[in-house]
């Protein structure tokens, strides 16, 4: 069988695309929080040695590290066969790569900004962002067109991906399309859905 250990923490939408997608798969595995608050040369040596950069998520598998959110998500997908499976991998591909570059990005940052009051972002950074948002999310309802999900009727890699941080449009300030409401509430409604806490309990 294999062996899943799992690093991240809750306030990582990267990392709470990894936790969704090994609980909808329902891979068996080990999760151990991070915090990223603190300085990284606090946190644990097997988790830096695991990932030198000491970023979250990290799924180490049978004792071998994958780094990078998308990634993670199409090695479990590739090598499961889950969430789209082989039949999936053109569609994860292309919108795993979609996220990183766009609503990935922005909505991330937007959010930050919030907890910082601003601090730091140059001025029209804040509104330069939001307009890549709301470009973004016309390209989500083109994308997910009449279909539940990303994949289709079932949610799959792509939707574990734009979940991570579309699960947070009021912390970044913005609203959400209809499309995107309506799909909020499907993922919502995903009986292995949890609060990211839940997913990276603190004991
Ligand atoms: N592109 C990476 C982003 C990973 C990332 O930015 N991780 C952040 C949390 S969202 C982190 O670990 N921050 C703490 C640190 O860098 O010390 C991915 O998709 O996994």
């Amino acid at each position: 069988m294999t062996d899943l250990l799992f690093y991240g923490h809750p306030d990582s939408g990267h990392a709470c695309k990894v936790t969704l997608a090994l609980a909808l798969a329902g891979l068996s595995h080990r999760t151990v929080r991070i915090d990223m608050w603190a300085p990284r040369e606090t946190r644990p040596a097997e988790f830096l040695a695991a990932n030198p950069i000491g970023e979250v998520p990290v799924l180490v598998i049978d004792g071998d590290p994958y780094v990078q959110s998308g990634a993670i998500l199409l090695e479990l997908a590739s090598r499961f066969g889950v969430l789209g499976g082989s039949a999936g991998l053109k569609r994860g591909r292309e919108l795993i790569i979609w996220e990183a570059n766009r609503i990935g990005m922005c909505l991330p940052q937007l959010k930050e900004a919030r907890r910082v009051n601003g601090e730091g972002y140059p001025a029209g950074a804040l509104d330069w962002l939001r307009l890549r948002y709301a470009a973004d999310a016309v390209r989500f309802g083109q994308y997910l067109s009449e279909a539940p999900f990303f994949h289709g009727a079932a949610p799959g890699i792509a939707d574990c991906a734009i979940w991570g941080y579309t699960q947070w449009l009021p912390e970044a300030g913005v609203e959400a399309t209809p499309a995107m409401a309506g799909w909020i509430s499907r993922m919502r409604a995903l009986p292995v859905m949890r609060a990211p806490e839940d997913f990276f309990p603190s004991v």
